[in-house]
């Protein structure tokens, strides 16, 4: 039986990162798909009173919001940590974790992500180009700032691998295929080659929307 139970959705960005630290450190888990017009399901609602993905399921105890359950499993699971141990580095990671939850979701990738996306993919619904248009000067002010904060290091929270760019990096992956990234990222180069070493780790293949798809067929 695994260890872990991940009740998530193909596609979710922030499934995809708990999936993510769970890859990372080499867990032994599990999806349990939510299916679309079940989130606000009694046995859902029951896991999760908000109806939102992903809930974590660990030896009888159950955490939701996304942020509690990477810190979670980089206590229960420390190698690797994820974490830096240095404060500066460690307030940057916090930092940039709030900066993705309060101003790249909220107001950017669930507007312009969920009308160019979600809403295709998964609803049969046009994309809202008014809404999208509303919704672009606010994602160059969070572009912006996350390009900033990324400077010239590796990673959020400089040199170190952390929980900031497993949170990030799914919301970004997210936008970068639809067609304002371009001009998101029009000067961040930064940003782009970022998320492309992002993409390339094998946490990250192995937890793509399809891939997700593809465990929850098997779930
Ligand atoms: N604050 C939550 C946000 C989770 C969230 O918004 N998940 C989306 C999927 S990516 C969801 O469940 N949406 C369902 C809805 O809005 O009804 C977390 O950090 O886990």
């Amino acid at each position: 039986m695994a260890e872990f139970l991940v009740h998530s959705v193909p596609g979710s960005p922030f499934g995809r990162a708990a999936l993510i630290a769970l890859e990372e450190k080499g867990a032994n888990y599990r999806l349990s798909p939510v299916a679309p017009g079940t989130f606000r399901s009694p046995e859902h609602l029951a896991r999760h009173p908000f109806g939102r993905v992903p809930v974590l399921e660990h030896q009888g105890y159950c955490l939701y919001e996304t942020q509690a359950i990477l810190r979670y499993l980089d206590r229960v699971l420390p190698d690797p940590h994820l974490t830096p141990v240095e404060p500066k580095a460690a307030g940057r990671m916090d930092q940039v974790m709030n900066v993705s939850d309060w101003y790249l979701f909220q107001g950017v990738n669930n507007v312009i992500g969920f009308h160019r996306i979600v809403g295709p993919r998964v609803l049969g619904l046009a994309p809202d180009e008014a809404a999208i248009a509303e919704a672009m000067p606010k994602a160059h002010t969070v572009f912006n700032e996350l390009g900033r904060l990324l400077g010239d290091s590796s990673y959020f929270a400089g040199d170190t691998y952390s929980l900031a760019d497993i949170l990030v990096a799914p919301q970004l992956d997210f936008l970068a295929a639809t067609p304002e990234w371009s001009q998101l990222t029009a000067a961040l180069p930064n940003l782009i080659a970022w998320l492309e070493r992002m993409n390339a780790r094998p946490s990250f293949k192995a937890t793509t929307w399809e891939k997700v798809a593809e465990l929850a067929k098997a779930a």
